[in-house]
């Protein structure tokens, strides 16, 4: 469907400032990227895009900030957590919202009788699925307004600097050492990231969210990007969730299509709210099914990526009572210490199963990459601006819309902070990898060096080399990673690793013991350890030959003294006998469809192409040579009855081109993958496979079987790929889950 209002350039206008303007973009000083962007294949017809983006100052003393570490967000109300009595409609705010009233779910009222109840039988406006259908108990309410807001990414100072890695004097006499403007977000409670959601399996959650975004007290300036009327629409990243609490524009399509409101317009709008329940039930109720780490995204049609990098970005890990209660004394001894809060906020006994706590050495790490205005970068995309140059936002984060390859920054960020230094006490950690990025991917290592980190540009890198700012000329590994959980929950097993990659929207986590080096050799109190990304991906097509020289170094770790360790070395669990030969020592592994073998025969096949549409200019990526419409569900599968033994289906997903990989993501249940290219899984490049995920990490051309159901809920939902910029322009299909067949 054509966005009606918010493109301001056709295909054919881009198209002729790329062959008009690239002599405009070669002249700034700074940042444009080697011109490799022939568009092969599909329906880009070779045409030329010249993409020109800004080189960010250089933070100059990198690795002095602290770490961020998200605490868990409290109640709406603490003394009231399942019955706040303090939400108010922002429209009416004498009127109090009663998020516990499952027969208003938003703003905009039921809808009785309408297409969407013909079709799955629930009320639009309604929640299709509440906790007493579970035997669950009520939801604890936590109240999430997104809020224009002002976020630093260093407190060090910045040297501007041009692609050639010198240093220049930027617009408005910008010249030596200065401090670095905060970048205007649109963020959950006004944060980046936003708030820590400590939830638990068995306790479900309710999140009002309210639209602040029309509200701007500080003025501060909104730039050029992030969806133009102001709306969200927030997507719990593979909760297993209605579709009403989903955040998706195929919901989104059924919920705002009746008032006219399409595209990025079928989204909530300033003042505009809903309640999103996210139950805690594992998909058919199995404990087999749970899951360890969520996060929580916007996914405005068009502009999830622009929404997402502008900050809409929370987190929200899951923890198991039985298996993984967020305590290290209890169930698997994986590492946490919890901190419990009673209803009056004050801190409970350790052992006290409040449901809400604080985890202390657990730790959630989002990595996120940007680029800063550079003052002379022209802005024009299909949203914004006409080539003109923006020295007022130097400093400030930049964006552009660009379709063909996806957006790569050149400062690296964890948890909102560039180059930040983490203290870790002399004990095991667990530390939780969450890719948000809008198409880079990452390869993690644990190394040591001696000389310490060094400005890329005194190395004499240039343009795309300088991707990361700073370099580990002499990194030697020295720790391995203990996976113990992908997004899909619990591996079966914990596996030793060197190092992994972690795709856009992915989650790994791992057990990393600070006592001791690879060799068997004792830290000691102040060693320096780097958590190096050794990817190198120049643009977000996909990684760039391989590199032994790039060594990113992303966060200084430095160990502390010793502290009390409860947890147990995941690899020492004992085996236990699971359906699996294999057994498990963490989580049994989940069962696969029934009939697998024979369903892969005839499975759906759902191929990630390049290509254009007439029906909109936009267009880049197509899947099956369509372009994403809300409206015609590509699968409709019927929700799986309860006997375990039927239901599921199997799923051909395939990358139809050599030259991108694609990070595909399906909403709803998470799948196993039973194949990649032939090989049964779990294959050598995906140890991991053994457990369930909701992304898969699409190399050139790979062709993937996967193993899904669909329980629990009926309803519109969407897959699609996660990078933004290829979700953005069209890389996504809407499947409907139908009721259950009744003979
Ligand atoms: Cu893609």
């Amino acid at each position: 469907m054509a966005r009606p209002n918010s493109i301001q350039l056709t295909r054919r206008d881009m198209l002729k400032l790329s062959s008009a303007g690239a002599g405009v973009f070669a002249l700034t000083a700074s940042g444009f990227a080697v011109p490799r962007g022939f568009a092969g294949g599909g329906g880009g017809g070779g045409s030329l895009y010249l993409e020109a983006f800004p080189t960010s100052p250089l933070i100059l003393n990198p690795f002095t900030d602290e770490l961020v570490i998200p605490q868990a967000m409290r109640p709406a109300d603490e003394l009231n957590p399942q019955k706040p009595t303090n939400i108010y409609d922002p429209r009416d705010p004498k009127k109090q919202i009663h998020p516990e009233d499952r027969t208003t779910q938003d703003c905009l009222g039921n809808v009785h009788n309408g297409k969407y109840q013909q079709r799955y039988g629930s009320v639009l406006g309604q929640h299709s699925v509440w906790c007493d259908d579970l035997n669950m108990p009520d939801p604890i309410i936590y109240k999430i307004d997104v809020e224009v807001a002002q976020h630093a990414f260093t407190s060090s100072k910045v040297q501007p600097i041009n692609s050639a890695g010198q240093k220049i004097v930027a617009p408005g006499n910008r010249g030596g050492a200065q401090n670095l403007p905060k970048s205007t977000i649109y963020g959950f409670n006004g944060t980046f990231p936003g708030p820590r959601i400590n939830a638990r399996y068995g306790q479900p959650s309710l999140v009002h969210f309210c639209n602040h975004l029309d509200e701007n007290p500080h003025n501060y300036d909104r730039q050029d990007f992030g969806a133009p009327n102001y709306s969200f629409l927030t997507h719990l990243h593979n909760g297993h969730t209605a579709p009403e609490s989903d955040g998706q524009p195929h919901y989104g399509a059924y919920r705002f299509g009746d008032l006219g409101r399409f595209t990025h317009e079928a989204a909530f709008e300033p003042g505009e709210w809903i309640n999103q329940m996210y139950l805690g039930y594992p998909a058919g109720g199995d404990s087999r099914e749970k899951q360890s780490f969520f996060w929580f995204h916007d996914h405005v049609h068009g502009h999830t990526g622009a929404n997402v990098y502008k900050g809409m970005v929370g987190l929200m890990p899951i923890y198991d009572p039985d298996l993984d209660p967020g305590d290290e004394r209890e169930g698997l001894r994986l590492p946490g210490v919890r901190i419990p809060y009673g209803t009056d906020g004050k801190e409970l006994p350790r052992e006290t199963r409040s449901p809400v706590f604080d985890v202390k050495y657990d730790v959630p790490l989002a990595f996120y990459d940007c680029r800063l205005d550079d003052g002379v970068t022209p802005h024009k995309d299909a949203h914004s601006g006409s080539g003109e140059t923006r020295p007022e936002w130097w400093g400030m984060t930049y964006f552009r819309h660009f379709p063909n390859h996806g957006f790569v920054g050149d400062i690296f960020t964890v948890n909102g902070t560039a180059y930040p230094t983490m203290h870790v006490d002399r004990r095991r950690y667990r530390l939780r990898f969450l890719d948000a990025s809008i198409s880079r991917i990452y390869e993690f290592k644990l190394m040591t060096s001696r000389k310490g980190p060094q400005a890329a540009n005194t190395l004499g890198y240039k343009g795309d080399e300088l991707q990361g700012q700073y370099r580990l000329t002499d990194a030697q590994q020295c720790m391995k990673w203990v996976q113990i959980a992908n997004e899909g929950g619990l591996l079966p097993n914990p596996l030793v690793r060197d190092s992994f990659e972690l795709w856009p929207a992915k989650r790994k986590e791992f057990v990393v013991d600070f006592t001791r080096y690879q060799d068997g050799s004792p830290t000691k109190k102040g060693d320096v350890i780097y958590l190096v990304n050794t990817m190198k991906m120049t643009t977000g097509r996909m990684w760039d030959s391989a590199d032994p020289k790039y060594q990113i170094p992303m966060i200084k770790i430095i160990i502390g003294d010793v502290a009390p360790d409860d947890s147990v070395d995941p690899m020492t669990l004992p085996k236990q006998k699971g359906i699996d030969s294999s057994g498990f020592q963490l989580r049994e592994t989940q069962p696969l469809v029934p009939g697998w073998q024979n369903l892969m025969k005839n499975a759906p096949t759902f191929e990630l192409q390049r290509g254009s549409s007439n029906d909109d200019p936009e267009t880049e990526w197509l899947i099956n040579g369509l372009q994403f419409d809300p409206l015609k569900p590509l699968a409709s599968p019927h929700q799986d009855p309860a006997d375990p033994k039927q239901g599921g289906q199997v799923w051909r997903v395939k990358n139809g081109g050599g030259g991108w990989v694609h990070p595909m993501h399906l909403h709803m249940e998470e799948h196993m993958v039973l194949q990649r290219n032939g090989k049964m899984s779990p294959t050598t490049r995906h140890p991991d496979d053994t457990a369930k995920e909701d992304v898969i990490a699409l190399d050139p051309s790979e062709d993937t079987y996967i193993s899904r159901r669909f329980r629990t809920f009926t309803g519109p939902y969407v897959a699609h790929c996660h990078n933004l910029a290829h979700e953005d322009h069209n890389m996504m299909f809407g499947w409907e889950i139908l009721p259950p067949k009744t003979s």
